[in-house]
C-alpha cells in the first residue's frame, strides 16, 4: 500500500477543508492540541497514557503529549512538537515517519514555549481538552469554539483513501489475534485472561494501546455486553462458548471485530452453534443490504425483523417474526444499536448528530447512509436475565425451557467493519483478512 502518497493527498484535503471551517467560524488560526496526560488518581503522581485528541491525530499519528498543530489559510500546517528533557519518561515513537515531510516543524522544550511558535495576532482559536494549556497560550476564551468543532468533527464522518488503508490494515492486525484466539479456544480449556493476552501477543498491542478494552467472555459472561473483568482460571465446565470483541490501531485508527465461537457436542451446544449460524447470516445479509441514501436507521430496525425471524425460526419464541417485535420481545434479546461510525474513535464522531426514535435508545447511527462512510454491522441475540426476567411471568410464547438451556452460553454478536462505496456493494474490510 502506497501511504505516504494517499497521505499528500489526505493532507491537501484536510487543509481545504479546514480553510473554509475557519473562515465559516470567522477565525483566522486554529491550534490543535495533542492533549496532556490524565492522572490515575488525584492522590497520586501517576498517569493514564494519552489518547490524543481525535482532531490532532486527524492530520498526524503523533501520539505524543503537549504537542499542537497550528493551522491557517494559505501556510503549511506547523508542528510544535514537545521534545522534554526527560529521564522518567518518553512517548511511543511513531509507526513510521511517512507523515513529516508534510510540516513545518519546530521542537521545544518546555511546552510553554509552545506560545511563542503560535499565530501572533488575528483570531485563534484552541482545540484540546486541557484548560490548563489553554490559559498558559493565552487561549482560554476561545476553547473549543461549538461550531468549529461541529464542523470538524463532520470532516471525520467521509475517510479519505489514506484513512482506508489504515482502517484495512487496523482489520489485518485485529484479524491475526481473531485467528489465534478462535484456535486457542478449540484446543484447550484457556481462561478469559490467558485468550486475552494471546490476543495482545499475536497483535502486538500493549493493553492501552488497543482501541478499546478487549471483550473476551466464555459462556454466560458473553451476556455482559461489555465483559472486561477476565476470569483467571480456565472453566472445566459445559457452556463452552467464547464471545471475542477485539480490535486494533494503526496510525491512530481502530478496527472493531466480534466473532463468537462454540464448541462441544452437547443439544444446548448444536443448537446454539445453529444461533450463531443465523445471526452470521443476518449480519452477511444487512451488510450486503447498504444502500447510498438509506438511513441507517431503517438497517437497525430491518436487524430486528431478522432477529424475530431467527428468534421464531430457532423455537424460541412461538409467534410471528412481526410479532416478536411489535411485543417488543426482539428488544430484550437485541437491546443494543446496529452499530456505530468508526475511525480514531471507536465510537466515532459525526453519525449520531441526529437522536434515534425512543424505541431504539442505544442507536449511534442515525445518518443517512454516504459514500466513504465507515461503520460496524453488529447484531447480536443474548440470553440477559435482566432483560428477560420481566418477560418471564408476562410472556407465554416465549420456550423458557430452551432459553435456560442456551442461557449458560451467553449470546452472539457478529461484528464487521463497512466502507460504503458509491455506485458497488459497501466493502467489507474486516471479511478480507477474516473470511467466513
Ligand atoms: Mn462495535
Amino acid at each position: 500500500m502506497d501511504l505516504k502518497r494517499s497521505y499528500g493527498g489526505h493532507v491537501a484535503n484536510l487543509q481545504r477543508a479546514y480553510e473554509r471551517a475557519l473562515a465559516d467560524a470567522g477565525l483566522d488560526a486554529v491550534v490543535l492540541h495533542s492533549g496532556s496526560l490524565h492522572p490515575r488518581s488525584s492522590f497520586d503522581d501517576q498517569f493514564w497514557s494519552l489518547r490524543p485528541t481525535p482532531h490532532f491525530q486527524h492530520w498526524l499519528p503523533l501520539a505524543a503529549p503537549e504537542c499542537a498543530l497550528l493551522v491557517r489559510a494559505g501556510q503549511r500546517p506547523r508542528l510544535i512538537w514537545l521534545r522534554e528533557r526527560n529521564f522518567w519518561e518518553n512517548p511511543a515513537p511513531p509507526d513510521s515517519d511517512h507523515w513529516q515531510s508534510q510540516f513545518e516543524i519546530v521542537y521545544v522544550e518546555e511546552a510553554a514555549d509552545a506560545r511563542a511558535h503560535l499565530f501572533p495576532s488575528g483570531r485563534l482559536a484552541f482545540l484540546g481538552e486541557d484548560e490548563r494549556r489553554a490559559a498558559s497560550w493565552r487561549l482560554a476564551d476561545q476553547m473549543n469554539p461549538p461550531e468549529l468543532v461541529k464542523a470538524l468533527d463532520r470532516l471525520r464522518v467521509i475517510k479519505s483513501e489514506y484513512e482506508i488503508l489504515c482502517l484495512d490494515e487496523a482489520n489485518r492486525r485485529a484479524a491475526a489475534g481473531h485467528h489465534a484466539v478462535s484456535a486457542a479456544f478449540r484446543d484447550g480449556d484457556r481462561s478469559e485472561l490467558d485468550l486475552h493476552l494471546l490476543y495482545l501477543q499475536t497483535t502486538a498491542q500493549d493493553d492501552p494501546e488497543t482501541p478499546y478494552k478487549n471483550i473476551v467472555a466464555l459462556g454466560a459472561h458473553a451476556a455482559t455486553l461489555h465483559h472486561i473483568s477476565y476470569d483467571k482460571q480456565a472453566q472445566h465446565r459445559p457452556a463452552e462458548s467464547l464471545l471475542l470483541d477485539a480490535g486494533a490501531v494503526y496510525q491512530g485508527y481502530c478496527s472493531d471485530i466480534t466473532r463468537t465461537f462454540v464448541k462441544g457436542s452437547g443439544a444446548a451446544q448444536s443448537t446454539f452453534a445453529e444461533l450463531v449460524a443465523r445471526v452470521e447470516g443476518m449480519q452477511q445479509r444487512l451488510c450486503g443490504e447498504i444502500a447510498v441514501g438509506q438511513p441507517y436507521e431503517r438497517l437497525h430496525e430491518r436487524a430486528h425483523e431478522e432477529v424475530g425471524a431467527i428468534l421464531a425460526g430457532a423455537g424460541v419464541a412461538k409467534m410471528s417474526a412481526d410479532e416478536a417485535v411489535a411485543s417488543g420481545v426482539t428488544r430484550a434479546f437485541f437491546p443494543h444499536g446496529l452499530g456505530h461510525s468508526l475511525g480514531l474513535q471507536c465510537h466515532d464522531v459525526g453519525c449520531a448528530e441526529i437522536k434515534p426514535k425512543a424505541s431504539n435508545p442505544f442507536l449511534r447511527n442515525t445518518m443517512t447512509i454516504a459514500p466513504g462512510q465507515v461503520f460496524t454491522i453488529e447484531p447480536g441475540i443474548y440470553f440477559i436475565e435482566l432483560l428477560l426476567g420481566p418477560l418471564r411471568a408476562s410472556e407465554p410464547r416465549i420456550d423458557w425451557k430452551l432459553v435456560d438451556a442456551l442461557q449458560p452460553l451467553g449470546g452472539v454478536r457478529i461484528e464487521d467493519d463497512l466502507h460504503v462505496l458509491a455506485g458497488a456493494p459497501a466493502q467489507n474490510l474486516t471479511r478480507a483478512h477474516l473470511p467466513t
